[in-house]
């Protein structure tokens, strides 16, 4: 039951290059200093903080081929951790960075003839392409880029690479979305959580049948963890606040669903502005929340969800 407990290899990937609202770029350091190599390390963990990363080749300031230097460098960076069979968790920085978090896994995954799952905890779809984005900012267009979709040329290293599937994809937490990524959400069958269906049914339930089926085709499960996914009473610290986000108790039980499921094999925690915070409060939380995916829990026992029902 639970994460087997691999070792962990931190990756700082402060970029802000995909987003119009400077301060992302101080997420892994605010990450730090609210102690997540401490906590990871006080639930027994095995924690390497490999520092932050940098792009790869001369760094250009904006746009898509900012994008692709981060990209190449952080899909080597978490193919490498995964082949050492550790488990890369990516702080971020924009949410940019999980073109080359996710790519990484892809390559991983498809050397070891693993099924990948991307489990998006996210207000946003980040299913625009540079066609249909309003903003033009790259942090709205990831999940397009990954799939294959138009308009991304030269963005990753390899240009005849297969594309993900965005059957794969379960967005979860969807409660802002534009017109022409709402389109394409749809045309592409991406799986979707959103927030209306969170509130008729919770999270439990959609949770787990997500689980269920990544367990069924014994895939790896890549979780990316937007702050906007919170609500911004929980979580101020972020470019882009949504209202009727996940509660603190939706959150923390999300997480430890993920733990016990046993499946994540990569995470990604994403969106952090310390810039827009308010006394750190958001850095801590999601230092909490992480805690909880890795084990933390209240009490010593059973997942109360496996308990039988007795004495009535
Ligand atoms: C909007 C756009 C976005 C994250 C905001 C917002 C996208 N759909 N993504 N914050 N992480 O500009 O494309
Ligand atoms: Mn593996
Ligand atoms: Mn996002
Ligand atoms: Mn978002």
């Amino acid at each position: 039951d639970g994460l087997p407990s691999r070792p962990i290899a931190l990756i700082g990937a402060p970029i802000e290059v995909g987003t119009s609202e400077p301060g992302a770029v101080m997420g892994p350091a605010a990450l730090r200093t609210a102690g997540l190599v401490r906590v990871l390390r006080d639930l027994g963990l095995a924690v390497e903080d490999l520092g932050d990363a940098s792009p790869d080749g001369p760094a250009a300031d904006r746009g898509l081929p900012a994008v692709a230097a981060w990209t190449r460098a952080l899909a080597r960076e978490v193919e490498a951790a995964l082949g050492q069979g550790r488990l890369p968790l990516v702080a971020g920085g924009d949410h940019s960075l999980s073109l080359g978090t996710v790519e990484g896994a892809m390559r991983h995954c498809a050397a070891a003839g693993r099924p990948l799952f991307v489990l998006w905890l996210d207000a946003h779809a980040d299913f625009n392409t540079p066609e249909t984005s309003p903003s033009g900012n790259v942090h709205g267009m990831p999940l397009a880029a990954l799939c294959g979709e138009p308009g991304f040329d030269g963005l990753f290293a390899d240009p005849g690479r297969v594309p993900l599937d965005p059957a794969r994809i379960h967005l979860f937490g969807l409660r802002s979305i534009d017109a022409g990524e709402r389109a394409l959400v749809g045309a592409r069958r991406v799986a979707v959580t959103d927030m209306r269906e969170i509130d008729e049914f919770g999270v439990v339930a959609p949770l787990r049948r997500i689980l269920e089926r990544v367990a069924a085709a014994d895939g790896h499960l890549h979780v990316s963890f937007d702050v906007d996914f919170l609500d911004p009473g929980i979580a101020p610290g972020v470019g882009t606040t949504v209202p009727g986000g996940a509660t603190f108790r939706e959150a923390h039980l999300i997480m430890e669903m993920l733990h016990d499921s046993g499946l994540v094999r990569s995470l990604d925690v994403v969106e952090l502005n310390p810039f827009l915070d308010e006394r750190g409060r958001s850095a801590r939380v999601l230092v909490e929340l992480v805690a909880s995916l890795f084990g933390r829990r209240i009490l010593d026992r059973p997942a109360p969800a496996a308990a039988v029902p007795s004495g009535s």
